[in-house]
This record gives C-alpha cells, structure tokens and sequence, in this order.
C-alpha cells in the first residue's frame, strides 16, 4: 500500500458545491443515485480529469450533464473521467450489499436497521466521490424504503419533506444547508423510537431534540438527553458556540466501530455511549455517556463548521474537541478528580504509544491507512498541546483566541498551522518554538535539581526528547510548568508560579529561602512530560498529604510508589530497604484512607496504585511478570496493614442508597476500592465482603466492583456468582460485555483459559466489535497472563487479528500494538512477541490497515 504524505497535499481540481443523493433502501441491495454539481476549483491546477474515489464498487450508470457515457475508467478502485469545461453535472448510480458489509465502514446493516460511517473513508463504499475533507458540499438526500422495516429515515440537517410512493413504501427528504465534507454524511432507516426535547439557543432559537434507540432500550436515554442539553448549554456559555440546524438527532447503534460519530445533526453512536441506568451502567459509563455525548456536540464547531483540510490535520478537530470535551466534564463534576483521570489515561495509552515503534507527532507526516492515526496521540496529546496554550494564556486570553479561530476560520477546511496563529494572535503569545510539540513525536523527560544559594532557592531544569521512529536529534520544547515552593517550617507556599523551561537546560532562581523548600512541580500536569528527580520519601509523603494542588498530591504519591517498585521491581532491594519503602507508603496511603478532610471520590482516585503500563515506561526493557508480582506484592501488604482502615470504609460505604450525586458516587468508588486492597491482603475476608456487597447491590457500580474482585480470586463462590450475572443480564448485550470483561481482565491465574473457553460461548462473536473488544482487548490489555511465559497469551492475539482482519480490518488493526511492544520486554516473550508479528506479516492478504501497523511494529 502506498504511502501518502502531508507535504505532498494539492487541493482538489473540482469544487463540488451540491449533492443529491437518492437511495432505494434494502438491507441486501440498496440503490444509489448520486448527482454532483462540479466545478473547476480556481485556486487548483487545472486538470480535466475528475478522479472520484471509490471502495469496492461498480458503477452501474453514469451521466454527465444528463447523457449517458462510456468515456470513463477505472484505476485501481477509483472512477477517473474526463470532462472538457468548466461545470458539469455528473450522475452516477451504484449499487451494494449493506447486509454483507462486516468492516462496518460506509453503509451496513446493524440488528435490522440500516446507518452510516463514513470518517474517515467510508463514502467511497457507498457512492464514487471526491472523499476527502477539504471538498465541502450541501447535501439533499432522498431516501426511500419498506415503511414496516425501516418506519424512520433520517439524514443530515432538516426534514424537509416525505411521504408515500407506493403500497408500504414511504420516502423522505432531508436538506442540510451547512456545506460539509463527505465523511460527515449520515444515514439511518430502522425500526426506532425517540426520546424528544427541545433546546432554546441562546439567540432564542428553538432545537428539536432526538435520541433514537430501539423500542425496548428507551427507558435507558434519560442521562444521554440530560447529557446533550448540558453540553449545549455549556458551549454557548464556555466557547459562545450556538448550535445552527432545527434538529439534533443522535442515534445508538449496536454494531460501531468505535465510540460515537459527529455527523452534522445526525450523531450516530455505539449503544455504550447512549444507553445507561442505574441497573445497567455504572458511574463510569455514566460518565462516559456525558463525556462522548459532549464530545460529538462540539464537533458541531470544531470539526463540523471548521474541518480539516487533509487528514494530518486531524488533531485539529480531535485534540480541540477532546479538551472541550474534558473541560466540560471537569465543570460537570470534579474537576481535579477528572483531570486525575485524564491524566491516568494519557500515561497508560498515550505514553507508551510514544516511546514505541508507533510513536508518531500529532500532526503526522506520512500514513498508509487514516484508521490507523485516530490515535491516543492524535486525540489526548493533542488535547493536551492545547491545554498547554490554555495554560499560557490564561482562560480569558484563550477564549479570545478561540473566538477568533471560529470567526476567522467558519465554512473552512483548516489547518493545525490556521489554528496556532489564530490563537496566537488572538490570545497575544508568542507560539514560534512552541509549534514544535506539532511535528515533533515522543514524550520529553525533564530532569529537576534544586538547590540552595545564597538565600535563593535555584531551580535547574534540563529536558531532553527521546528518539522516535524517523526523529532524531529534537530541539528542545517550550514546557510550561506550574510550581510552588513549600516553605518546611510552615507548611505553606507562598504562591504557585507558572515557569516555562524554553532551552535544553535552564535555572529559575527564587529568592527568600534560608532552607531548600519543598517543590511541588508541573502541577495539574501543566504539561504533558515525564519528570526525573531525586526527591526524598519524607517530601513525598509530605506531598501527598499536604499539597494543595489535588493533582500534585496525587502525584506525590505515584511517585512514591512508583520510586519503590522500580527499585524493587529491578531486584535491588534489601528486604531492610523494602520495608522501610513500605513503610513510608504505607503511612501516606493510611494517611489518605483517614483524612475527613478529603471527599471519597478524590480518596478513591488518589488510592489507584500506578498501573502496569505505567510502570513498564519507568523501564527501559522489563519483564512484566516482575511488574505484576512486585505491585500485587504492594497491593497486598498495603490490604493487610491498612487492612481496619479498609474494612472501616467499606463498611461506612455498605448501606447507602443509590443516588447519583457526588457523595454517593464516592462512596462507591471507596468501598470498590476497599474491596480491591483486602482481596489481595486479606482474600477470604474480601471474598465474603464481595458476596455481601454483591447481594446488597442496588446498582451496577457495586455489583461490577463486587463481580470483579471475586473474579480474581479462587473463591467457592466465584463461578455461582459469574452465573447469577449472567443470567440476570443475558438480555442486555452492553452488560453482557462487561461479563466478558471481567473475565478477561481479571486477576485470576486461569484467565487465558478461561477466555478461550469464553470464545466457544454461544454468545460470543468476533463481528460485534463491543463484544470482539470485550473479550480480548480486555484481555491484551489488562490480564497479566497476556505475558504468560509460554507466550499463549501473544499467540491468541495474533489469532484474533488473523481472523478479524477479513471481517473488520479496522478492529483488527487496533489489536496490533499490545505485541508492538517487543522491544521493550524481556528477552524471551520479545522474541515470542516477535515471532507472532511475523507470522502475521506473512498471512496473505492483509489489509493495509493490519499491514501498516505490523510493518510499523515489525520495522
Ligand atoms: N470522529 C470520530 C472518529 C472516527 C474514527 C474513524 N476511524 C469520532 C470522534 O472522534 O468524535
Ligand atoms: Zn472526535
């Protein structure tokens, strides 16, 4: 497959002003009749050819300017016609199978019902067509079909007509007036029903609100409406963005190949991020459920009134609108509790992601499949350069620049470049250097030294970026950091500050010290680097449980561990040093499990130990049956000291009722937590608090938390309680999931067989990507018996992207990373990893999307 670069972007030789679209819907032939209006684009190079794009289709009928032709070819699986003036109109019929379409990319079938996905190249599998964002068009679609199987049709924009054509057969015509790029086409025909609103713009303008489900998930849309109302609301107040059609529909579809997607006023979105109830949904989907919702909102602006030019620019829309989507949340909830979270996630996907074969800048320079680049670095590290800005120019500053990036910027196809200076000027920064965080991959360490003189405490910073594939030798990044001094005697700071370290090493002098103070450094992760200092345990624990910021308090303990285990984890203890590193832990995670002052959702945050992924990044190379053995060592014996503490929690959490709100909620998060501690200190107690909770539960939150701890453990009543759960929630395919899930994940010594056995039950299936995912990315990614030393674990996830990649390439694709990392494991399961990579690589084939990534990983 060949490989396309962003420096090589030209603008397309045609502009395409206006698309009608007219589909005979089936779920086993739908007939498409395409008319393009088409232009000569006066800024391109003149060329007569018109090379539309297509993926697997035929055309059946073409037309230019109403008369059949003959004159066009097929290269590879593009249309290329040649048309001699200036506007024409081209009309083209295609025909295709939604029924057979398992990449679910482009128009499919899912459960009954017929809907889209286009982003990024999926048009081209329903209509030939110039598929690529930077040719806006106004669609009108007209749609018909069997009323008894497909009673709503919807589209993008407004309604603006229907009716009857023959005996059951009805038909529909939606308008949308906003010129968009293909991949924001959408389509749905099914069997649904609609929880409706209505939304009142700040202008006053009323907003039809929808979110369409099937008849039985109904009673399971109330937070997803609730969700969607918020975010419009908080656009308008936080960026000043009003939303712009007469309907907003969103629609949940079972089979997706991801989280949700943008559609301009047609949001299609996988079940998980639509459906919840207290039954159902834990506080975590809860949340995700805001946060997605949010997410696909604001595209409205970021993504859909401004798009991408190309798809490197990619960041553009999807780091912007993930920032939005965080700092929404953090309004909804708590914000230092969401930041923490953000963070987490960052460092577990995004961090390894950049120091391993895959490591890529945000704006990439080159790609063979665009599936393969909606990345953890494209999304969260994108959204983190952002926040960097943000940080710099304080809130009211960004907004204005902001502000002018959507006036400057409506009806474009824009570039990361058009996004920088648009913020520079607007928020009054200087961004020249600062732009290197676009084109330069991998995460840079900055080293810390403090030191005492002359009254002044001296603040020596040095960073340093890493290698990535094709990078080498980086300049040195502006990194914002946001510090404080705590002064020893009184345990106080006079002040944070907000330092930004330009040169490769650099001092920041702070006078009024006769002692060296206490630093509490890159506060509210200011800045998205990894930290090297030598700082004493008594600081840390000083940190942890004095700091002011919550980030940094949470940090501060991270550290603390995280110091230990890699000490530990590299055999270079002494049984007298490890107790006296447990000891110091042990005192600040007691700390934290009694301090009144704390609300239990910040408590439960800060008692997450540092994860295995994490862990693994602190290493160079490393074995992770020593990661696993050294933290579950940890774990354990923080469940046997603090073992009263615990059990005190849980108890004080048992009993309460179900509500939503935030003190209810951490309540639930600590005595899950709890429970997690004493499984590994104390497992038979913890089993008997798991069945209580368990049976007690009034919600999905304790009877996930209490199902999960008793996974991991070899407790008699492990297997009635996986039955009960399943037989409770056999019906509900997203509980379902999460049934696998636990399975998958947990601590159990047996999980790998268990898996395979799990792939024989009737209910699994690699076609359903939820459940594809449920069972083994759960697995790749959490189970420790993925590393299984007779590397069983690596062979059954090259299986599965082998039998995947036919089916649904994209997933498959997604699977690759998790043996990706070869390099940096021990010697033995590298070559094993390895190995399996290889044998991948020589399956016949292969998509590009599975080629890329094993070549990728592989070179
Ligand atoms: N923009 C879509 C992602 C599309 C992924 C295509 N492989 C969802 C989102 O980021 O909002
Ligand atoms: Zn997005």
């Amino acid at each position: 497959p060949q490989l396309i670069r962003r420096e090589d972007y030209r603008p397309f030789a045609w502009n395409v002003p206006q698309v009608a679209l007219d589909f005979v819907l089936g779920l086993n032939q739908t007939r498409i009749t395409a008319r393009l209006d088409v232009e000569r684009n006066p800024v391109a190079e003149a060329d007569p050819t018109l090379r539309l794009n297509g993926d697997g289709l035929t055309p059946v009928e073409i037309r230019v300017d109403g008369a059949v032709v003959q004159s066009w070819v097929m290269e590879g699986a593009d249309l290329v016609l040649t048309l001699p003036g200036e506007a024409h109109q081209v009309e083209i019929v295609t025909e295709i199978d939604p029924s057979a379409n398992t990449q679910l990319m482009g128009l499919y079938a899912s459960n009954g019902m017929l809907c889209t996905q286009c982003e990024a190249e999926g048009f081209r599998r329903i209509t030939f067509f110039p598929d690529r964002p930077d040719v806006l068009s106004t669609y009108r679609v007209r749609m018909s079909g069997p009323k008894d199987q497909f009673p709503v049709l919807l589209s993008n924009g407004n309604h603006v007509d229907g009716g009857e054509s023959a005996e059951g057969v009805h038909w529909a015509e939606w308008y949308d007036p906003w010129p968009k790029p293909s991949y924001l086409f959408a389509l749905v025909a099914g069997d649904l029903v609609a929880r409706k609103d209505v939304f009142t713009t700040m202008s006053g303008r009323k907003v039809d609100l929808a979110v369409w489900v099937r008849e039985g998930d109904l009673g399971r849309t109330e937070h997803a409406m609730e969700s969607l109302i918020k975010s419009m609301k908080w656009d308008e107040e936080r960026f000043g963005r009003e939303y712009d059609l007469d309907t907003f529909n969103i629609v949940a579809v079972s089979d997706f190949n991801m989280g949700a997607m943008e559609n301009k006023g047609l949001n299609i979105f996988n079940t998980k991020y639509v459906l919840a109830d207290s039954d159902s949904a834990t506080d975590g989907d809860y949340d995700g459920v805001e946060g997605v919702i949010g997410h696909e909102y604001f595209h409205n602006w970021s993504g859909n009134r401004i798009t991408c030019r190309d798809w490197f620019q990619l960041s553009l829309k999807e780091g912007f609108t993930v920032l939005r989507d965080q700092l929404f949340s953090q309004d909804m909830g708590s914000a230092a509790v969401k930041r923490i979270e953000d963070v987490r996630v960052l460092r577990a996907a995004q961090f390894p992601e950049d120091s391993g074969p895959l490591a890529h800048p945000i704006r990439p320079d080159s790609y063979r499949e665009i599936s393969n680049f909606y990345t953890a670095t494209v999304y969260n590290k994108g959204a983190e350069v952002i926040r960097m800005m943000r940080t710099m120019a304080g809130e009211e500053r960004f907004r204005q620049g902001t502000d002018l990036y959507f006036d400057r910027h409506d009806g474009e196809a824009a570039t990361c470049e058009d996004f920088v200076a648009a913020i520079e000027e607007g928020a009054g920064l200087d961004l020249a250097q600062f732009r290197l965080w676009y084109s330069q991959a991998g995460a840079p360490r900055v080293t810390v030294e403090l030191a005492l003189e002359d009254g002044e405490a001296v603040l020596t910073l040095q960073q340093s970026a890493p290698a990535t594939p094709g990078q080498s030798g980086k300049q040195p990044m502006p990194i914002p950091l946001r510090i404080a001094l705590f002064d020893r005697e009184s345990g106080q700071h006079g002040g944070e500050q907000l330092i930004v370290l330009t040169q490769e090493q650099q001092s920041f002098r702070f006078a009024g010290f006769d002692q060296l103070p206490i630093l509490s450094l890159n506060r509210g992760f200011s800045a998205p680097v990894a930290i090297d200092r030598e700082i004493a345990a008594d600081d840390l624990v000083f940190l942890a449980a004095r700091d002011d910021d919550p980030f940094a308090r949470y940090e501060a303990m991270q550290d603390l561990i995280v110091g230990h285990l890699k000490k530990a984890i590299g055999g270079h203890l002494s049984d007298d040093d490890r107790a006296a590193a447990r000891a110091a832990i042990g005192t600040a995670f007691r700390a934290i499990l009694t301090d009144d002052t704390l609300d239990d959702l910040m408590r439960g945050e800060l008692m997450i130990l540092p994860g295995a992924s994490y862990l693994a990044e602190q290493m160079l190379v490393s074995d992770p049956a020593e990661i696993h053995a050294e933290r579950e060592g940890l774990k354990a014996w923080l469940g046997a000291h603090c073992g009263a503490e615990l059990q005190a929690i849980h108890q004080r959490a048992s009993g309460v009722s179900y509500s939503r709100d935030a003190a209810a909620r951490g309540l639930r998060k600590v005595k899950t937590q709890a429970l997690v501690y004493l499984a590994a200190g104390k497992p038979e107690l913890a089993a008997g608090l798991a069945q209580d909770q368990y049976q007690a539960a009034d919600n999905m939150t304790d009877r996930q938390g209490a199902l999960m701890v008793m996974a991991g453990l070899e407790s008699p009543d492990r297997d009635a309680m996986l039955s009960d759960f399943y037989d409770r929630y056999r019906d509900n395919p997203l509980v379902v999931d999460k049934w696998f899930a636990i399975q998958a994940q947990s601590l159990h010594p047996g999980a790998l067989r268990h898996v395979k056995e799990l792939a024989e039950h009737p209910d699994f299936t690699l076609r359903n990507p939820n459940r594809a995912r449920s069972l083994y990315m759960a697995f790749a990614a959490a189970s420790p018996t993925f590393h299984q030393a007779d590397g069983e674990g690596y062979r059954m996830i090259a299986d599965v992207i082998l039998a995947l990649d036919p089916i649904n390439p994209q997933t498959a694709a997604r699977f690759v990373p998790f043996l990706g990392r070869w390099r940096r494991i021990e010697p033995k399961r590298a070559a094993m990893m390895k190995q399996e990579l290889e044998r991948i690589a020589a399956a016949p084939a292969l998509s590009r999307d599975t080629y890329e990534q094993v070549s990728r990983s592989l070179g």
